[in-house]
């Protein structure tokens, strides 16, 4: 591929394209023509570039040509040709697109909407739907007519430090503006019972003269005298409980509201926003199981979105037990995680209603299982095939919640397409505050997805899957996303929310206003590891000997059986580990490749991987049975018995601890080689675990490690480059041990600084207080979105959940009619 020179940030692309294109005129005119010889079709990035070379194959012209237009072709994702026009779709930085149509015989160039560049595609599968004037599309921008958004890139993913901002804007703006504040205030309350201020303090005015004669009461009181004590006094001016546990902390409050009355300003507001008692009671939905604190991990669909709900509730239960307790109240809160109950359990607990979280005093999980007309589903089905049971659900979820939730919940958060579907319908139902989390979105993971969305739909679902997170992510009052990528992707690679800004399923609808990355929805809270699990291999007092001659048989024998197959011959190299379930995306097939054909890398270090199990014809799962195939096939193709142990997918997370840090112990490496990963919780337990970490630079884990300082980064698409990179490390490691040391110990440091559930537990309940105001101010417009998402969900979603098969038992049932 040719290198492609500085770039030149232009201000629209629209402007200075004619002018790079006549600078270089024969030469384009002749690629142009190249482009469109071949009659319709879309065409990525590289097939731009590559026909390039082919039509300017002189390296000094092609450099040339690349001064001018090289900005525009590397920053161009996508070309739909269709003669004589090539339509662009150019993203010049994260969260902006510029669309333009070049003509191939004159090389004029037209400035195009997305709607029109969506045509142009569409056109190249289905020109009669195209030209449909009354095609579907969907324009959710169209119902943005006040919300403010962020303007700059670097803003995006910090909705909560926007929306304070705004709200700070919003509460100056002079007489009576702050009235909204004093009226939600005024309508919080727990089970019926008032906080924070009563109806003798119902305007902004009398609020702030209470504030100050409080301020003067309390200074007389020794700071921790406990709130009982001056309750009644307090109340007596309008003060009712919630301000705080002692003097002090009430003092404090109440000074950072007097500000916030004053002048405010955003850094206070979230700080009193984030101590006022808002939550008490959270609903989690995660639905499609395997969901369970035993068992499950390695199930079909059942990784890391488990490990988080769980590690998530336990974190937010003692957060809101702390600020319960600051708050000087007595109320025990709820947190409640919905999920599917599969009667056919595999011997997990799936199969039980309701179960207490471990390490949570209050938190249960409780299991609804999917009813059809046929009475309960008892086998558990694919995430993909999920949505003709959803609504259903949805309305027994609620039910049962009602009945065992003191109360209506306070915030409500969706887990997954499916989670985030029936959060929204509850969110909805009750007028809470909804969060949506997506873990992975799909549309990404698989190219072209939309566009070959009839091509993959009998497989993915993806019509129905694409309508429902369109739904949820607009219902949601907030959105929470791991990483910056995950909302607005990288430099070169648009996000994951990004990719729904406008998309196209011809035949079905357009969508020209998904999503908006600049909405101050968006926030980021990374998850952690549980640090009691997860912990350094030097801690030495603090491991699980108990796990010791398990690990070591589950290494090391030399017996095939079905928990192990291969053997490593020689014990003294490091190893170098992977973990994951076995599908396409995650890529451990390409691992055992390149460690294949890499002979240096295969000299200087033994391969583990976790994952699945050996027999194809017992998995129940689509993917997992052709890659297991595909495993043993390379391990008889590059002859790697004993250099590779292949151990069947574990669950026990303590042992799994245990081995993450015995492959530390023998100066080994994580590798995650995903295609793509969305966040990637291996990563950072093996991080936390003191493991120098390989990961793909494709998703989340680019952002999580510093290349070079607190792990590396690897090119899945370039197994060859990758495999020497871990090569050189454990080469250098031979050089210097001391090595291995320090890319150790600086992945521990970034784990510290920025990935702990502590951090995350902290943000989410500020997100949560602070965007229950938000949504409060901005009801109307909620109110109008609203009435256009249930349109789309009743016309659009039903009708396709409606066209997925149903199953009784074991076999698919037809489509469910009218
Ligand atoms: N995991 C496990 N056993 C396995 C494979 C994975 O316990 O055989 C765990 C792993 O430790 C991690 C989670 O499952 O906690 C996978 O999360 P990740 O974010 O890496 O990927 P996901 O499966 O969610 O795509
Ligand atoms: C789903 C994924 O695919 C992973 O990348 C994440 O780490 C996991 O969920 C937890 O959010």
């Amino acid at each position: 591929m040719a290198s492609v020179p500085a770039l030149k940030r232009s201000e629209s692309v629209v402007d200075t394209m004619p002018e790079a294109l006549r600078q270089s005129r024969y030469h384009m005119k002749r690629c142009f023509a190249k482009y469109v010889e071949k009659g319709k079709r879309l065409m990525k990035a590289n097939n731009l570039m590559d026909e390039m070379e082919k039509v300017i194959d002189d390296h000094t012209e092609r450099k040339q040509v690349l001064e001018g237009f090289g900005y525009i072709l590397c920053t161009t994702k996508e070309a739909a040709v269709v003669p004589p026009y090539v339509a662009l779709a150019i993203r010049p930085n994260p969260g902006f697109w510029e669309f333009v149509k070049v003509n191939a015989n004159d090389l004029s160039v037209d400035s195009i909407t997305a709607k029109e560049y969506l045509k142009f595609k569409e056109t190249i599968v289905d020109e009669k739907w195209a030209n449909d004037e009354n095609a579907l599309e969907i324009d959710f921008g169209a119902m943005d007519f006040s919300i403010p958004h962020l303007t700059l890139p670097s803003s995006i993913g910090n909705g909560i430090g926007c929306v304070s901002k705004f709200l700070a804007s919003k509460l100056n703006g002079g007489s009576g503006s702050a009235q909204p504040l004093v009226d939600y205030l005024l309508s919080l309350n727990h089970q019926g019972e008032k906080l924070m201020i009563n109806e003798t303090i119902n305007t902004a005015s009398k609020l702030q003269s209470a504030l100050i004669r409080a301020d003067a009461d309390l200074s007389l009181l020794r700071k921790d005298t406990p709130c009982q004590s001056f309750e009644l006094r307090l109340k007596e001016w309008g003060f009712e409980k919630g301000w705080g546990d002692t003097a002090e902390r009430v003092q404090e409050t109440m000074r950072s509201l007097s500000e916030v009355l004053q002048a405010p300003d955003p850094l206070n507001l979230e700080k009193f926003f984030g101590r006022l008692p808002t939550v008490f009671n959270v609903v989690l939905f995660s639905v499609h199981g395997y969901f369970g604190q035993s068992d499950v991990l390695g199930l079909p669909d059942t990784g890391g979105q488990v490990v988080y709900v769980l590690d998530q509730v336990v974190a937010l239960e003692e957060e809101l037990l702390l600020r319960i307790k600051q708050q000087g109240l007595n109320v025990k809160p709820q947190i409640l995680v919905v999920t599917r109950l599969i009667p056919d359990a595999k011997g997990t607990k799936c199969n039980q209603e309701l179960e207490p979280i471990n390490n949570t005093k209050h938190s249960h999980i409780l299991r609804v299982p999917f009813r059809t007309e046929n009475g309960v589903l008892p086998q558990w089905i694919s995430r993909f095939d999920i949505y003709p049971y959803l609504e259903r659900y949805a309305q027994d979820a609620f039910n049962k919640i009602m009945e065992l939730m003191e109360g209506k919940p306070n915030l409500i958060l969706g887990n997954y397409t499916d989670g985030n579907l029936v959060a929204s319908l509850m969110a909805s139902k009750l007028g809470t505050t909804l969060g949506t989390i997506a873990h992975a979105l799909e549309k990404t993971k698989y190219e072209d997805s939309d566009i070959k969305w009839k091509e993959l739909d009998p497989k993915y679902h993806f019509s129905c899957q694409f309508t429902a997170d369109l739904i949820a992510m607009n219902t949601a009052d907030f959105v929470i996303t791991s990483t910056y990528q995950e909302i607005a992707g990288s430099k070169d690679r648009p996000g994951q929310y990004e990719s729904h800004a406008a998309f196209t399923m011809p035949g079905l609808y357009r969508v020209v206003s998904g999503t908006n990355v600049f909405d101050p929805k968006f926030n980021i809270a990374s998850p952690g590891a549980d640090q009691s699990v997860y912990f350094p291999h030097t801690e030495k007092q603090k491991r699980l000997a108990q796990f010791r001659p398990a690990i070591e048989e589950l290494l090391f024998s030399k017996a095939e059986n079905d928990e192990h197959i291969g053997y490593l011959e020689d014990k003294k190299k490091p190893i170098i580990f992977s973990m994951a379930r076995l599908d396409v995306v995650k890529n451990i097939a390409g691992l055992t490749k390149w460690y294949g054909k890499n002979k240096s890398l295969r000299n200087l270090v033994n391969l583990v991987v976790v994952g699945a199990f050996f027999d194809p014809s017992k998995s129940k799962d689509r993917e997992e049975a052709a890659e297991i195939k595909k495993m043993h096939m390379l391990i008889e193709k590059y002859q790697l018995r004993g250099q590779i142990r292949w151990i069947v997918a574990q669950t026990d997370r303590n042992r799994n601890s245990e081995l993450y840090r015995t492959i530390a112990d023998t100066r080994g490496a994580f590798v995650q080689p995903a295609l793509y990963e969305a966040f990637g919780l291996t990563v950072i337990e093996a991080m936390n675990c003191g493991l120098p970490t390989f990961a793909t630079n494709q998703g989340g884990p680019a952002e999580i490690i510093v290349d070079g300082v607190s792990g590396f980064h690897i090119d899945p698409n370039r197994g060859d480059e990758s495999s020497n990179k871990i090569a050189d490390f454990f080469q250098k490691c031979k050089d210097n041990p001391e090595y291995w040391n320090r890319i150790s110990a600086q992945g521990l440091q970034r784990i510290h600084e920025c990935y702990t559930w502590k951090i995350y537990a902290n943000k989410v309940l500020n997100i949560g207080c602070i965007y229950s105001f938000w949504r409060q101010m901005n009801i109307d417009q909620k109110q109008a979105k609203q009435r256009y998402i249930q349109t789309f969900y009743n016309l659009q979603f039903r009708s396709l959940a409606k066209n997925v098969a149903v199953r009784i038992g074991e076999t698919p049932k037809q489509k469910i009619t009218e």
